[in-house]
């Protein structure tokens, strides 16, 4: 199994109603019985094999021969994040096209399920014997599951797969699949013709929390970032827009079929976040009933507090995860560190929040908020260095040409640093996935910012989340067809009801852009 996702299982396992105990020492390991069911997932199926290009150095436990690769980066993004299908080989018979669900620990042909990884095992003849699924991303066809007597492992993560992925954690549990062990039924000859790139398109729900003036942590939400009411012409400004409690609308639009959910927090700048116990609770309590995704952001950084105690963002980070997030976002101290890094001669220092969070957790666990502004410029020379694009919409002196500035503390200073720069540059420190927010379009309804999006990733190779400004399900459509960002995100139309996530996906569905269908 993955470290990063300890609470998620043992809340998978708490919610299917099973007792467990953690293995503490080798030797638990030692004394378990070999012929029990063994269940890994994601590394843990990784390390049945010899070994693996993230770290040739290290053995693997030499059970399958193979080796995992790294991902092709040249036709996709990677990490593969995301939700994608798994195609049964192993199948009852020929002629059926379906296949019993009971033999299969309830794996269903055709389902997406949450994988989150850079490396996988690419299928080969020699390896059918033990592929019970394979899943394609881009060109590549990789063994999603495999199962052999005792044996079942998926790449993907069950746990976080919605309410698909705990019927595969209960079947397992319940000793299906062995009793019918697959092999000797009939496989697939040649998977690679039937396979297909199934890979959807995610729809995230974000909720801004922040404490409201009467202390209560509450889902708000601004308009470029203004999350008060606007005055009542006293002067001053109006209370903080509460828009329902963190928990509770995270269980929301789990329901309703968010592919993901992010919580920032938007004042952290101001607190230590692991003085914010509120914060952390919010986390617990929500992973113990949503099974998705979940990215917390918001004062990721090196803190002290307030008795003086120095901690990491790396502690920092590990306690977000230890209460129930699976990747932690990085707004400010992104800014930071890539202007620390331009001062040292575009040096790299290995001691930034996101390389040793990336270096202790994974890529996949690093997401980097960005808070961009537009500058406006009538010719690219006067951009001080920066990278400018030409633009459709021209600025107040009808300039044509702009550039993103970065920001930090939630929108409140602008620094010497465009969006270009950022992303590049924290990419090769090791940041998973860009969360690209707009400040122009945040709370317009008026559609996302497509020409920032569409410069950003023609920029990276890692995943882009869209995100700012979604008011109708036209403009889901648009910012995946022109921009082939992986995700799109949005706070305020949720939150008010204006338009359901099953609206966005029906909407999407229609017009052949491929997303998660819930499951129930
Ligand atoms: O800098 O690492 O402590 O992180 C702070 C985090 O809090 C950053 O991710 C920053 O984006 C966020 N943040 C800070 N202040 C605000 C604010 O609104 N005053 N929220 C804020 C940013 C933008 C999105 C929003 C989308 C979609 N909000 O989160 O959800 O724009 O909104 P829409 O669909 O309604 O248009 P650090």
């Amino acid at each position: 199994m993955c470290g990063l996702y300890l609470l998620d299982y043992a809340n998978a396992l708490n919610r299917l109603g099973y007792e467990f105990k953690w293995v503490e020492r080798p030797e638990d390991i030692l004394a378990a019985d070999v012929r029990k069911p063994f269940m890994g997932i994601c590394v843990g199926l990784q390390t049945l094999f010899h070994g693996s290009e993230e770290n040739p150095n290290v053995p693997g436990l030499c059970i399958i021969p193979g080796t995992v690769k790294l991902f092709n980066k040249t036709d996709k993004a990677v990490p593969h994040m995301g939700w994608n299908e798994v195609f049964c080989v192993k199948r009852i018979d020929e002629v059926n096209e379906d296949y019993s669900e009971d033999n299969y620990y309830s794996i269903k042909q055709g389902t997406v399920y949450y994988f989150v990884h850079s490396y996988a095992v690419p299928f080969t003849d020699d390896l059918k014997e033990w592929t019970l699924a394979t899943t394609q991303y881009g060109k590549e066809i990789f063994i999603s599951v495999i199962q052999k007597d005792n044996i079942l492992c998926t790449q993907f993560h069950p746990e976080k797969s919605g309410y698909a992925g705990l019927r595969i954690l209960r079947s397992f549990l319940q000793g299906d699949g062995i009793v019918n062990n697959v092999s000797g039924q009939f496989i697939i000859k040649n998977p690679e013709l039937l396979s297909r790139d199934r890979f959807t398109k995610r729809i995230i729900a974000c909720l801004d929390v922040r404490t409201n003036d009467q202390g209560d942590l509450v889902v708000t939400k601004g308009d470029q970032y203004d999350v008060r009411e606007s005055s009542d012409g006293s002067g001053v400004s109006g209370q903080v827009r509460n828009l329902g409690k963190p928990v509770d609308l995270a269980r929301r639009y789990f329901d309703e079929g968010a592919d993901e959910i992010t919580f920032l927090n938007i004042t952290s700048f101001r607190n230590c976040p692991l003085t914010d116990l509120p914060m952390l609770e919010i986390l617990k309590r929500t992973s113990e009933t949503v099974f998705v995704p979940l990215t917390i952001g918001g004062g990721i950084r090196d803190v002290t507090d307030p008795d003086g105690k120095f901690h990491s963002a790396l502690e920092v980070a590990g306690e977000y995860f230890r209460s129930g997030a699976d990747k932690v976002s990085i707004g400010s101290d992104a800014v930071y560190a890539v202007e620390k890094y331009l001062a040292n001669g575009k040096k790299l220092s290995g001691d930034t929040a996101i390389e040793t969070i990336s270096r202790a957790y994974g890529s996949q666990a690093v997401v980097i908020s960005v808070d961009p502004k537009r500058v406006y410029v009538d010719s690219p020379t006067n951009a001080m260095g920066h990278h400018v694009i030409p633009t459709s919409y021209p600025g107040p002196k009808g300039e044509t040409w702009c550039w993103y500035q970065c920001t930090v503390k939630g929108g409140r200073e602008g620094r010497d640093i465009d969006v270009h720069q950022l992303v590049t540059i924290c990419e090769a420190m090791g940041a998973g996935e860009i969360l690209l927010n707009c400040m122009d379009k945040d709370g317009t309804n008026s559609g996302y910012d497509l020409e920032l999006i569409q410069d950003v990733k023609r920029a990276v190779k890692i995943p882009v989340i869209a995100s700012s400004g979604a008011g109708r399900e036209e403009h889901f459509e648009k910012v995946f067809v022109e921009t082939n960002v992986e995700a799109a995100l949005a706070a305020g139309i949720f939150h008010r009801r204006e338009v359901p996530i099953q609206s966005v996906k029906n909407y999407l569905k229609e017009r052949n852009i491929l997303v998660r269908d819930m499951v129930p």
